[in-house]
Order: structure tokens, then sequence, then C-alpha cells
């Protein structure tokens, strides 16, 4: 066997073993505080702007199944389609040709560290629903990515204001590692909902976990009730 085929299998055992790690934590219950949110300047009003147990990091981490999915721009599709009244396949064209948005949050994480203040330019989710028009059955969106990656949130997160399909961050484009070209942000869950690479969106009536939900963690995924592991 030549040594790129050692490579791959090498590769795939360090990513069975992080995976492991990782479903092992949930089992566990790791990263669980049950602490109060710390009281940060410059917060939200009435509430610290750390969820608790996390704490702040100043570079952002990059976390994902070991796969780094090669997608072109001239390859490049989303599909968007479910319960709407017009089922859509963008090409990077059509989706740079939807109106963009800038939009500031913060990122939490559920291995614990949080980052303040990233600047996130692209589509708002609910330009994308303007666009698509969800039916009155659809209740949860179901993501897939170019990496195999699967995760769910109920429409409503996903309708949020501040929730967008990036492809900018702090005024360059995504790197592919933390999910270029286009990851989904929705900073009012744990970032484990955020899928990176994303190529599929499904509005549905019924609720499907995903990749890490059926892995042990909590299907919803809300930081400041510290909803960690399911
Ligand atoms: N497609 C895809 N999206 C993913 C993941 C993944 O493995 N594949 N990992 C998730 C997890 S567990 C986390 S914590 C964040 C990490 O994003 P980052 O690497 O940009 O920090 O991406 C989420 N989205
Ligand atoms: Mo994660």
């Amino acid at each position: 066997m030549g040594g790129g085929g050692e490579r791959i299998t090498l590769i795939g055992r360090l990513k069975e073993k992080l995976v492991a790690a990782k479903e092992r934590a949930a089992r566990e219950r790791r990263h669980l505080t049950g602490g109060e949110a710390r009281a940060e300047p410059g917060g939200v009003a009435g509430r610290g702007r750390l969820p608790p147990g996390q704490r702040l990091v100043a570079k952002w981490p990059v976390l994902d199944l070991g796969i780094l999915p090669k997608v072109d721009l001239a390859d490049w599709r989303l599909v968007i389609d479910g319960l709407v009244e017009a089922p859509t396949e963008l090409d990077w064209e059509a989706f740079l040709a939807l109106p963009q948005s800038d939009v500031t949050s913060d990122v939490h994480c559920v291995t614990s560290w949080s980052l303040f203040d990233s600047r996130w330019r692209g589509v708002a989710t609910r330009d994308v629903m303007g666009r698509v028009g969800p039916r009155p059955e659809a209740r949860f969106v179901l993501f897939r990515s170019y990496d195999g990656y699967t995760t769910n949130v109920p429409l409503a997160r996903f309708a949020e204001p501040d929730a967008v399909l990036a492809h900018g961050w702090n005024g360059r484009p995504i790197a592919p590692e933390h999910g270029g070209p286009v990851r989904v942000v929705i900073p009012s869950l744990y970032f484990w909902k955020s899928a990176k690479w994303v190529r599929r969106i499904t509005f549905a009536a019924e609720d499907e976990p995903g990749y890490w939900e059926v892995r042990g963690y909590h299907n919803n995924g809300d930081p400041w009730k510290e909803e960690r592991y399911g």
C-alpha cells in the first residue's frame, strides 16, 4: 500500500478517536458546571454576556469531524427544499445576488469556549425565508453539509434576526476550515448547530436529530440554559 493510503487510514483513526472523545464527553456530561453566568462589562442589560460555564477565547478554534471538504465556487450549490412554496437551488452568483447583511454576534461552543464580536456577512435567514416561503406546517429546519454533517434547529431559531448564511467573517471570506464558502451561523444556540460547508437546508414538519444530537448532545442546545448534553 502506498503512503497516501496509510495517511488516509491514520487520519481515519484520528478522526474516530476525536469523535469517540467527544461522545465520551457527552456521556460523562463534561463541561457541565451549573455555574452562574458571569457579569461582563458591555453585556446585555440584566445578564452577563458569557453564558454559564463558558470562558472567553481570543482566537477562533477549529472543530469538526476532521474532513475538510473541497468545494470550488464553480461547483458550489445550495439547495433549499422541503415544506416551502418555492424550492430553490442557488449557485454562487445567485447566492450573492440575494440581499446581503452584516451581523455582529458571539459564538458559544459546547466545549466551553466563547468568542465575542464576530462580524458575519451573508444572507440573513429571514431573507432566505422570504425567497422560498416556508409553509405553515414547517416547524423545523435540517441542515446537511458537504462533509456529511447534519444538524437540526426549530424554525423559530432559524428565523431569528441575527441568524445568517455567512460567507464573510470580520471583513474576509470565511476560511475553508471554518466552513467557507458558506456556513450557517445561529448565535442563540451552541455552535455545533451552525453547520459549516452547508449544502442543503430542508424545512420540515418533524424534527430530525443530527450528527451530534444522536451522539449525546442536547437536541435544543441553548447555551443560556446550558443545554449541552441530552
Ligand atoms: N459541516 C460541519 N459543520 C460543523 C461541524 C462539522 O463537523 N461539520 N462541527 C460543529 C461543531 S461541533 C462546532 S463546535 C463548530 C465549530 O466551528 P469552527 O470550526 O468554525 O470553530 O462547527 C459545527 N459545524
Ligand atoms: Mo463542537
